[in-house]
């Protein structure tokens, strides 16, 4: 039986369904517990950054309960398996061929379709997740915002409007599989899915990092879920920052 999903709360419009499902630990939401909202008026991306949240996306955020065990360290792979969950379901779904770019993105055709937002929050000594996923589905993302150019929907791409509860439920199913990988400590499984769906190894890429901007090539993941970009026969290990690809 499927643990993700196990109450899902549906909203029309909130300011970001992380803040909404974060104050609703509070009154006693648990595991696996889903808040979606057909609008978000403040959606966030990392570092205080926006998300644009229209109507015909799916925004929506799940809450995993994290075991005593569980290393904080390894909470980048949360992210990694975020979009590896996303990027299966797309393609099982509509034949859509989606891959997964370091750390946190969705991409079609060299577009982002989908972004991860991984916040952790304690509550009551409890360590969860408040895993946030908004895909572009049957938005258009075509001459609406600036960055319209280096982004796409599933629906632009599969041609047609696509039925979100089928993608919604998929992907609580494939990630409900995937938390199981983490909780079994199965790292190098959750490791090689995403390494399968990759689209930034094996690539030069630009990396915009808190301490400065490095230029290599992305040569694997580590176990934290980092990036290990080669520069020269120097490995750098990567844990936060904005990658780009240069091929
Ligand atoms: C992300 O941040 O990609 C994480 C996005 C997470 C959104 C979900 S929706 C449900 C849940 N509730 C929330 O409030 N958030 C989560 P980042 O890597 O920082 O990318 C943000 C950048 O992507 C922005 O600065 C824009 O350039 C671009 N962007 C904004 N909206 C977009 C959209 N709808 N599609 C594609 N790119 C977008």
């Amino acid at each position: 039986m499927r643990t993700l999903g196990n109450k899902i709360i549906r909203y029309e419009t909130v300011t970001s369904t992380n803040q909404v499902l974060k104050d609703l630990i509070g009154e006693g939401v648990g595991n696996g517990a889903v808040v979606t909202a057909k609008v978000q008026t403040a959606g966030r991306g990392r570092l205080d950054r926006s998300w644009e949240s229209p109507e015909g996306g799916l925004w929506m955020s799940v809450l995993l309960e994290l075991g005593d065990s569980f290393d904080t360290n390894r909470l980048g792979l949360i992210s990694l398996m975020a979009g590896s969950t996303v990027a299966t379901a797309i393609l099982m779904e509509f034949g859509v061929d989606a891959g997964v770019k370091w750390p946190n993105d969705v991409m079609i055709s060299g577009r982002k379709v989908c972004g991860i937002l991984a916040e952790m929050h304690i509550f009551q000594d409890k360590k969860y997740v408040i895993l946030g996923i908004g895909i572009n589905a049957n938005n258009k993302m075509a001459d609406t915002y600036d960055f319209s150019d280096s982004s796409t929907s599933i629906a632009e791409e599969f041609g047609k409007k696509i039925e979100m509860s089928v993608l919604e439920n998929t992907i609580l199913e494939e990630l409900d599989f995937r938390m199981e990988l983490l909780k079994n400590a199965e790292f190098d499984k959750i490791l090689d899915d995403w390494r399968e769906l990759s689209v930034t190894l094996g690539k030069r890429v630009n990396v915009v990092t808190p301490n400065g901007e490095l230029r290599g090539m992305a040569k694997d993941i580590d176990v934290d879920g980092s990036l290990l970009i080669d520069l020269d026969g120097r490995v750098e290990k990567i844990m936060v920052g904005d990658c780009r690809h240069l091929d």
